[in-house]
């Protein structure tokens, strides 16, 4: 049933996707990136203009461990375009006071479509070999766990729970590693912000140079942590877990390290943990065939402090995905709340519900995305019916929530009716033509580009990143 003009559009809406983000970034790691020095020297762009943030940006952070007391705060060491001077293209970073001993880890984020670190890369980690991860990279990120666990064990470091909701019916607090809240590709987000002064002065976004910049735009790569800590969490009634940061206005900012730490010591059940069909930890071949990979998907868990799976079955794509149709369940449970909440992207959604139908649509649909639709042969544009306005704005958002549930319960299997014979999701080929079941049914194609046109950002929102 799969002709060639059914695949040709599923073809067409991958090549869309993938010309969204056109931008393949080179950035240079400075000397000694875990010192004090190392982390106020700018991280020197090439291949992409870092004053086009929204669509060429990328984003530093760092999160330091003292690990006599346990304390942790939060830096993000400034990305210049390469060849930019002090005072003519950046404002000089602050330089940290670190403690002795500190323990250091550094997390990357792009909205461009991929990042190559150079330079200093000593203990970085881009990817497997020459299959880089995409939009994220770490430096030395597991010893930073190692040590937090270990100051987390003497009882040095005091990780707060997730906490209850008190708006949302008392139901637990969400993190990073729960179902209910993640996209198709979680924990790669950092809540980095800098500043552009006059569109061409680059700055952290200190206290100081946010006082004194009255003409400055905030870089707000608005990550899925930030929607957790920024958006979620409030609607809910709930406190993120923040740290002190002397490169926020505030003096304290939420990081994607704590953001682990915190789903780590209080784990959802069952936890959401980086799975094979996630987009960044896919090996893509030549030939446009892409290969799970448990050595890769492996890899990334290490930079953000997740159990390594000791068999693909225990990072496996299609157990991910009917985990993940408890979000469908719990967006459409708290729709009245979601509802009254500010939008993150208002040209995506029109509120935080529109918005995280959106985003969970997105997210479980055929590849590049998590696939789960694929998996589970069910038409998402149906179980998830979006309206957009003339703007393609999301407006309204109608989740058949039964389907999701059988699917949660088991009594949807992988293959569903049987109509898709890739449950696996194991070659482009095989998703792409199990992609035209729902691409070519969807309502207006316009409104499905649009609607994909929302991971331009992905990094950014629906990141996918
Ligand atoms: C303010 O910033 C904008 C760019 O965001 C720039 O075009 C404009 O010239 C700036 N105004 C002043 C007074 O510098
Ligand atoms: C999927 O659902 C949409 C929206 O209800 C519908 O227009 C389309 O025909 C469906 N596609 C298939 C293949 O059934
Ligand atoms: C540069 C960039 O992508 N900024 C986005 C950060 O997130 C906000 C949403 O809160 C968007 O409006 C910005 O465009």
């Amino acid at each position: 049933m799969f002709s060639a003009s059914t695949v040709g559009v599923a073809a067409t809406l991958f090549a869309y996707v993938s010309k969204a983000q056109p931008f393949n970034c080179q950035i240079e790691v400075p000397p000694n990136p875990l010192t004090a020095q190392g982390l106020a020297t700018p991280y020197k762009m090439s291949g992409c203009n870092q004053l086009d943030f929204a669509n060429q940006g990328s984003f530093v952070e760092a999160a330091i461990l003292n690990p006599a007391t346990g304390a942790i705060s939060i830096y993000s060491p400034l990305v210049i375009n390469n060849g930019m001077q002090v005072g003519n293209g950046f404002i000089a970073p602050v330089v940290p006071t670190l403690p002795a001993n500190a323990v250091v880890g550094i997390w990357f984020g792009s909205n461009a479509q991929t990042v190559t670190l150079t330079g200093s890369t000593t203990g970085c980690v881009n990817g497997l070999g020459g299959s880089i991860f995409g939009q994220f990279a770490y430096c030395n990120a597991p010893t930073f766990f190692t040590a937090a666990q270990t100051a987390i064990s003497a009882g040095l470091l005091k990780v707060p729970p997730v906490g209850t909701s008190t708006k949302a019916n008392r139901q637990a607090c969400p993190s990073t590693r729960d179902f209910r809240v993640v996209d198709m590709d979680q924990s790669d987000n950092v809540d980095t912000t800098y500043l552009l002064i006059n569109g061409k002065l680059l700055a952290q976004n200190t206290a100081t140079n946010a006082a004194s910049s009255k003409n400055a735009t905030v870089l707000s790569n608005g990550s899925d942590n930030a929607l957790i800590n920024s958006f979620i969490s409030p609607a809910m009634g709930c406190t993120p877990y923040t740290a002190p940061s002397i490169t926020t206005p505030t003096g304290t900012s939420g990081g994607l390290a704590l953001n682990e730490l915190q789903a780590n010591q209080s784990p959802p059940v069952p936890p959401a943990l980086v799975p094979m069909n996630d987009d960044f930890t896919v090996i893509a071949g030549n030939n446009g065939a892409v290969t799970q990979s448990l050595a890769k998907t492996n890899l990334y868990r290490a930079g953000v402090g997740q159990p390594q799976a000791a068999t693909a079955a225990d990072a496996s794509g299609t157990t991910y995905c009917q985990q993940y149709a408890a979000s469908a369940l719990f967006i459409a449970q708290n729709q009245a709340l979601f509802t009254g909440t500010t939008s993150p992207a208002p040209a995506v959604a029109n509120n935080l519900f529109t918005f995280l139908a959106n985003r969970f649509a997105t997210s479980f649909g055929p590849v590049p995305s998590l696939g789960c639709s694929t998996i589970f042969n069910v038409n998402i544009t149906s179980l998830v019916q979006q309206t957009m306005n003339g703007n393609c704005v999301v407006v309204a958002a109608k989740i058949n929530t039964a389907p999701f549930q059988q699917i949660l319960n088991g009594q949807i299997k992988p293959g569903g009716a049987g109509a898709v014979s890739s449950a696996t999701s194991k070659t482009h080929a095989a998703n792409v033509a199990s992609a035209a079941v729902v691409a070519t049914g969807t309502g207006t194609g316009a409104g499905r580009h649009h609607h994909w046109l929302g991971l331009k950002n992905r990094n950014v929102w629906a990141r996918a990143s």
